[in-house]
C-alpha cells in the first residue's frame, strides 16, 4: 500500500489533474473512490468536493494546494518553472482555468452534454448556444498563448497544463468542441505533447 492516497472519482477533471500531477512527479499513490455527499466525508473536505490528498498526517483539499504540495514534497521533475515571471504565469493560467475555462467549457457544455445525459436529463441547448461566442473567445486566448510557447507557462510542461488538459479533453469530445477545435491548431499540437505525458490516455479516458 502506498503512503499517498488520493480520494476522488476518476471522471472528475480536478481528480484527473491531481492524478496527472502525481504520475508526472513519479509519486506512487493509491486511489480511493469516495461518496463525497456522505455526511462523514466532511471530515476530509468541508465543501464535499473531490479530490482530497492524504500523506501521513497531511490531509489536503483544493487541487492547487494538492499540486503544490506534491511538487515540493516529493523528488522528481519540477512541475513549476523557476523563473519568477514564468511561475506567475503558471498561476495566472491555473487561476483562469479554475475561474473562467472550467465555467465555460465544463459548466456550459460538458455538464450539459455528458453529465446530464448520464442522468437522463436533456441538455439545455439555449445555454450551450448562448455560450458559443465564449467558447470561441476562450479557445482563441489559449491558442494565442500556445502559438508562442510549447506549454502554458513556457517551454516545459507545468501544473498549469495539467489543470487545463483534462477539461479540454472533455470539451473536444462534445459536438461544440469538435467543431471549434480542429486538430491543426496550436491547441491541437499542445494536446499531442500532453498525450505523451505519463499515463495521459488512461487518466483522461472518455466514457
Ligand atoms: N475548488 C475545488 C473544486 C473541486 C470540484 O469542483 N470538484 C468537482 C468534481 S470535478 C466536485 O467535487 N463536484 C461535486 C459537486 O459539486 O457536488 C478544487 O480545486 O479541488
Amino acid at each position: 500500500m502506498a503512503d499517498v492516497k488520493l480520494l476522488g472519482l476518476p471522471p472528475s477533471s480536478y481528480c484527473r489533474t491531481a492524478m496527472m500531477i502525481l504520475e508526472n512527479k513519479g509519486v506512487d499513490y493509491d486511489f480511493e473512490l469516495v461518496d463525497f455527499r456522505a455526511t462523514e466525508y466532511a471530515a476530509h473536505h468541508p465543501f464535499h468536493k473531490v479530490p482530497v490528498l492524504k500523506h501521513g498526517e497531511v490531509s489536503l483539499y483544493e487541487t492547487l494546494a494538492i499540486g503544490i504540495y506534491v511538487d515540493v514534497a516529493f523528488d522528481g521533475p519540477s512541475l513549476q518553472p523557476s523563473d519568477p515571471a514564468a511561475k506567475a504565469e503558471m498561476f495566472q493560467w491555473i487561476s483562469a482555468t479554475i475561474d473562467y475555462y472550467y465555467d465555460s467549457f465544463v459548466r456550459h457544455c460538458v455538464t450539459e452534454r455528458f453529465v446530464k445525459a448520464m442522468r437522463g436529463i436533456p441538455a439545455d441547448e439555449a445555454k450551450i448556444e448562448a455560450a458559443m461566442p465564449v467558447f470561441t473567445d476562450h479557445l482563441a486566448i489559449i491558442n494565442d498563448r500556445l502559438s508562442v510557447s510549447d506549454y502554458l507557462a513556457g517551454s516545459e510542461v507545468s501544473l498549469a497544463d495539467m489543470f487545463l488538459a483534462p477539461i479540454l479533453v472533455y470539451f473536444a469530445a462534445t459536438p461544440e468542441g469538435a467543431a471549434l477545435m480542429p486538430p491543426q491548431t496550436a491547441i491541437g499540437a499542445w494536446m499531442q505533447r500532453m498525450v505523451k505525458t505519463k499515463r495521459f490516455d488512461e487518466i483522461n479516458k472518455l466514457g
